[in-house]
């Protein structure tokens, strides 16, 4: 820890827990609301996932001119991405400049983990603590912890064993790696691998890319943006905001086509794919939902890894075939099925010979052991429930949120969870959230949850707490949408797979029409939420 202080006791209106996109933006509102609140955060800084995620070749790929607030004209105009996607330092900037622009660092108290937060029904308050002996009472608790914010080291057996540095691509040191001369390790395969195995590849003098199950990868096509850009951008602003508005991706793109015969099919893959990203599966309309319409776009990324593999048992091997493409995350790279021909880079197929161990020395298969200087860890995280989790949230009667959600996530709106009142989630399960553009899926969050807080304070309100009964419809209705596409045909972290023992149900809410159903709640007097 960097700084000592004493405890916070304090009485507050709200505690936001999180200083990331979600907690800077909710910071901003609150204030605006005339409300005392307090922020913690674990991380030393404002950025949240940008904090933590330093690893190389970190970067968005959803493009920066939309992977950035709109609630502030100013900011928008004054601040200038340089890449079509910006790496992790620049976006780490943007976090910091907005913040201070607005002041929102100075209700936070960083390097702070919340550890506790119970609701008093008799004070209708929240009391929530943390690991610097804080105990601060608030009427509301916001939640703005992150998805992807608790990494997950893989219980590999051995690992306090080894003797070289180790990595996780999550947590990854503020100072400069160098791994010029060195053997390095990368376990894992999914978009923290694949962004930084490119980078590593051009330093290490050898680099072993430990892979268990081949993921799609869609090359990037970053590059500088230019005034032309810009201009671009700008004209086409109002229809992208109507976009967001209308739709529950917040994300820019083409329509998707639908009746396309198979050489159209082939020229709108070929098209996206020189296009470059995540759109690639904006392809075709029913990608997501049709098996068939999915294996063209699916066959189509295989063609293309055999065509730029040039060893066919490696292409062979990093060609995926467990699941439909977008089903997991699709992964966004620059250079990344090139780099297997480099001769520095071997591909390790852990589906022949799985680890066994990691030892002093290295990385042990069934097969060999791999002397490395370094093991980078891009194993992921526990997804969407686990920072919510690791806070012992106890709710009406004591009741404790791991209890609530023993057999999986349940949440009305992804904003609340039934028994527990004046607590909001930002881009919690059951809401579009990590499927969407996150920065426009907190800002839509952010924007409900404060006019909601208006409201409840025009109406004499205390206490809001989300039906039972009303939770129960949203979860039937998040798993039925759910059950029309082609995700939970994927073993994902989105279906709590990557975790041993998690629940597994597919916790993003992929229906349409999420800001509208919103809206008619709030509209309708907070229909489904109990008033006190
Ligand atoms: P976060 O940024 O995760 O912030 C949550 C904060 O809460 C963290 O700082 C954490 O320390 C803090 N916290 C959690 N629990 C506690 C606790 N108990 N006590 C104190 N503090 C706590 N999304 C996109 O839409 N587009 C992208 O291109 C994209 N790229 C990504 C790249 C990477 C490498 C990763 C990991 C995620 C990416 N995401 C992307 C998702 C990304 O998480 C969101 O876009 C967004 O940054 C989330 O903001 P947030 O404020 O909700 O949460
Ligand atoms: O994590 P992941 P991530 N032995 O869970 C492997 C966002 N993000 O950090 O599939 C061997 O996807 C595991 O293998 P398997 C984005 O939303 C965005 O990469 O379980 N391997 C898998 O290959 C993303 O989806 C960007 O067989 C083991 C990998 O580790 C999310 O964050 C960049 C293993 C984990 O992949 C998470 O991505 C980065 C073991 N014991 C992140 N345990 C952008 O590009 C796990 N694995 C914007």
């Amino acid at each position: 820890m960097t700084d000592q202080r004493a405890p916070i006791v304090a009485e507050v209106d709200a505690v936001v827990v999180g200083a990331g996109f979600g907690g800077l933006y909710m910071v901003h509102r609150l204030r605006e609301l005339g409300m005392s609140i307090q922020g913690f955060d674990a991380a030393g800084g404002v950025g949240g996932t940008w904090y933590w995620n330093r690893y190389p070749g970190a970067r968005c790929d959803i493009q920066s001119l939309f992977y950035s607030y709109t609630w502030s004209e100013e900011v928008q105009k004054a601040w200038r991405w340089s890449e079509k996607y910006a790496a992790q330092p620049e976006i780490l900037a943007y976090a910091n400049y907005v913040a201070d622009k607005y002041d929102l660092k100075r209700p936070f108290a960083f390097e702070t983990k919340v550890k506790s937060a119970a609701w008093d029904a008799a004070k209708r308050r929240w009391r929530v603590t943390t690991d610097r002996g804080d105990d601060v009472s608030a009427r509301f608790c916001i939640m703005a912890t992150g998805c992807l914010s608790v990494p997950r080291a893989p219980e590999i057996p051995g690992q306090d064993s080894f003797e070289g540095a180790s990595f996780h691509t999550g947590t990854w040191p503020h100072e400069p790696v160098s791994f010029k001369g060195k053997t390095v390790a990368v376990i894992g395969t999914g978009s923290s691998a694949i962004q930084s195995i490119t980078e590593i590849a051009k330093e290490a003098e050898r680099l072993y890319v430990f892979q268990r199950t081949p993921n799609f990868s869609v090359p990037a096509r970053n590059g500088p943006l230019t005034d032309k850009h810009y201009a671009a951008f700008w004209e086409q602003y109002p229809a992208y905001r109507q976009m967001v508005l209308d739709g529950t991706a917040g994300i820019a793109g083409g329509s998707p086509m639908r009746s396309l015969t198979a050489e159209q099919q082939r020229a709108r893959f070929e098209e996206l794919w020189n296009i470059g990203g995540a759109g690639y599966l904006g392809a075709l309309a029913d990608l997501l939902t049709n098996p068939v319409a999915n294996d063209a776009a699916a066959n189509f990324v295989r063609e293309k890894i055999r065509e730029t593999v040039k060893d066919p048992e490696v292409a062979e091997a990093l060609l995926p075939d467990d699941h439909p493409i977008g089903a997991k995350r699709i992964c966004v790279d620059t250079g990344y099925y090139e780099v297997f021909n480099q001769e520095n880079v071997t591909l390790v197929n852990l589906r022949k010979a799985p680890i066994e161990a990691i030892t002093p020395a290295g990385v042990r298969t069934t097969a060999q052991e791999y002397p490395v200087d370094a093991i980078v860890y891009a194993t992921g995280f526990d997804a969407m429930t686990g920072a919510l989790l690791n806070i012992d949230i106890r709710g009406e009667g004591g009741f404790p949120l791991a209890e609530a959600w023993r057999d999986g996530p349940k949440t009305y709106l992804g904003l609340q969870v039934a028994g527990f009142p004046n607590l909001f989630t930002i881009t919690g399960p059951g809401s579009p959230s990590v499927l969407s553009n996150m920065i426009s899926s907190c800002e839509q969050h952010v924007d409900w949850i404060s006019d909601c807080l208006a409201w409840v304070d025009a109406n004499g309100v205390e206490v809001i707490a989300a039906d039972p009964q009303a939770q129960e419809d949203w979860v039937a209705k998040v798993n039925e949408a759910a059950d029309k596409t082609l995700f939970p045909k994927a073993n994902s972290w989105y279906i709590g797979a990557n975790i041993p023992g998690k629940p597994r149900v597919f916790m993003p809410y992929v229906g349409g029409h999420y800001r509208q159903i919103c809206n008619s709640v709030a509209a309708e007097g907070y229909r489904g939420f109990r008033l006190e």
